[in-house]
């Protein structure tokens, strides 16, 4: 062939190359698939609550509603050191109670007294969610409030101007602190309390009382990027349980049915596989056994060991992690919390710094139109938005990672490339033992992130076959890492 024949055919098969990348068509949807609102939250995976309010300061957990003001009195408030220690632990935004069950509001609503303005902090000035939610901003990370549903202060709970009054001080929230990321929707509710002095007990209807659908709306409309959780969503729901621990398995979706916050629990803890909404789990804990700050409580403060446990059981089964930090009555987060969360850190960073998949040599029993859009090195990529996928008659396929060495790890990795649904029932993991593949782990849901973590195996080669699927599996990342040992 003469060289200009040559560099014409070499141009006709780049350009049918390029025909044939184009034509490939990414894999259609399965199911429910997530609202860029929470595609936001799913990639923060870890954040933090700050439960703060006159509780701090009574030393209880539940204020009954006729607490002074005057109680709440941080001696040396710092919001930039409570924001830098929740960055220190790598969370990616704080949500904060501006108003707890007791009523007391930290900050200067105009719709009550019962507030920050009453209290001799800062004189009456303070404004602890402008504090906090300015301090995140310096500090990039993310903002959300924490609004009781349950106010045991107010004369008018459980009568239908409180919802006006709850919706009011909503709007507030909403429209003079920035960009609020999340809004927390508790589901306690109910009960006696002192009622504007009535001091009684006061039942309400959890279904009907707050109009939930009318009350979202107003998230929806002025905050239209904010998550809203309850046990009900719409758009996280609650695991079910304050322990940080997420089923196993823990699908990203739920039917919604006739849900309302502080209505039914089934299934909250493990999704539901087919259901009919993306309803991803937030698992809330505190790092200390109350919600707020209690000085006796200082010597039972999770060690990073325990933090560690409840990242794997909650990030890595799909679900957020919101762990709780609360300030002391300094105003700051105490030293013991923060040790633990330094240790916690840098386990978490000594584990996954060093991905062991890196540099290997991946092949896939199949990959979608042999198009390098879906090649199985999107896996190793680090990137969530690029992934591997397979032909649509193709459900079970399986990809190798040929280390070329003996590697040693105990966890590995697994990442969904969300956008397309929740595509994958089951999976297995092998290992290249004695001339021949062995599993050394199997299990079901992945979604956002699944970390399988066991004893280390040390092997040339690891097998990641796709067991169960009803359509081609559409999953980003594929990753190995060693955990350091206590001792090390
Ligand atoms: C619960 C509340 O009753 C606790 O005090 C705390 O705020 C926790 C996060 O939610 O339902
Ligand atoms: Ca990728």
């Amino acid at each position: 062939m003469n060289s200009s024949l040559a560099s014409f055919s070499a141009t006709l098969a780049l350009s049918a190359a390029t025909f044939a990348a184009a034509a490939v068509r990414p894999p259609a949807p399965y199911g429910p698939v997530p609202t860029p609102r929470q595609l936001r939250w799913h990639e923060m995976e870890f954040f933090g609550f700050l439960h703060f309010t006159v509780n701090t300061f009574t030393d209880k957990e539940w204020g009954y509603g006729d607490e002074s003001p005057k109680v709440f009195n941080p001696t040396d408030f710092n919001a930039d050191q409570i924001v830098s220690v929740a960055k220190m632990a790598g969370m990616k935004g704080l949500i904060l109670t501006a108003k707890h069950h007791d009523g007391f509001c930290l900050w200067p609503s105009k719709y009550t007294e019962h507030s920050v303005k009453n209290s001799p902090w800062e004189n009456g000035h303070g404004d602890m969610v402008k504090a906090i939610s300015e301090a995140c901003r310096r500090q990039g990370l993310r903002f959300g409030v924490y609004l009781s549903p349950w106010d045991r202060n107010n004369k008018d709970y459980g009568r239908p101007a409180y919802i006006t009054y709850y919706r009011n001080q909503l709007r507030e929230l909403l429209t003079e602190y920035g960009d609020i990321s999340e809004v927390w929707f508790d589901g306690a509710n109910g009960g006696d309390g002192y009622y504007g002095g009535a001091r009684e007990m006061r039942r309400i209807d959890r279904r009907t009382y707050y109009d939930w659908p009318d009350t979202w709306k107003i998230v929806r409309q002025l905050m239209p990027n904010a998550v809203m959780f309850s046990d009900a969503g719409p758009d996280v729901r609650w695991v079910g349980n304050e322990s940080g621990v997420a089923g196993d398995p823990c699908w990203e979706t739920l039917n919604r049915d006739d849900r309302y916050p502080g209505g039914p629990s089934n299934g909250l803890n493990s999704g539901e596989r087919h259901g009919d909404a993306w309803l991803p789990a937030e698992c809330d804990v505190s790092i200390r056994p109350g919600w707020f700050y209690h000085p006796s409580q200082n010597s039972e403060v999770k060690t990073p060991r325990q933090l560690v446990d409840i990242y794997y059981k909650s990030v890595g089964r799909g679900a957020c992690l919101n762990l709780n930090i609360p300030p002391d009555r300094r105003g700051q987060i105490h030293q013991t919390d923060i040790d633990s969360l330094r240790g916690f850190r840098g386990i978490l960073d000594a584990t996954f710094a060093h991905d062991l998949a890196q540099g290997a040599t991946i092949t896939a029993s199949n990959s979608r139109g042999n198009s390098p859009e879906f090649s199985p090195k999107n896996l190793l990529d680090h990137n969530r938005n690029t992934y591997w996928a397979t032909d649509d008659s193709v459900t079970t396929p399986d990809v190798v990672l040929d280390l070329g060495k003996p590697v040693t790890f105990n966890v590995v990795s697994l990442r969904e490339y969300l956008p397309l649904g929740q595509r994958i029932d089951a999976f297995a993991l092998d290992q290249w033992k004695d001339g021949q593949w062995a599993e050394f782990a199997h299990a079901t849901s992945i979604g956002n992130l699944r970390l399988i973590r066991g004893p280390r195996i040390t092997t040339e080669k690891v097998r990641l076959r796709i067991t169960k699927a009803p359509v081609c599996p559409a999953l980003s990342e594929f990753g190995l890492y060693l955990e350091p040992a206590a001792a090390e």
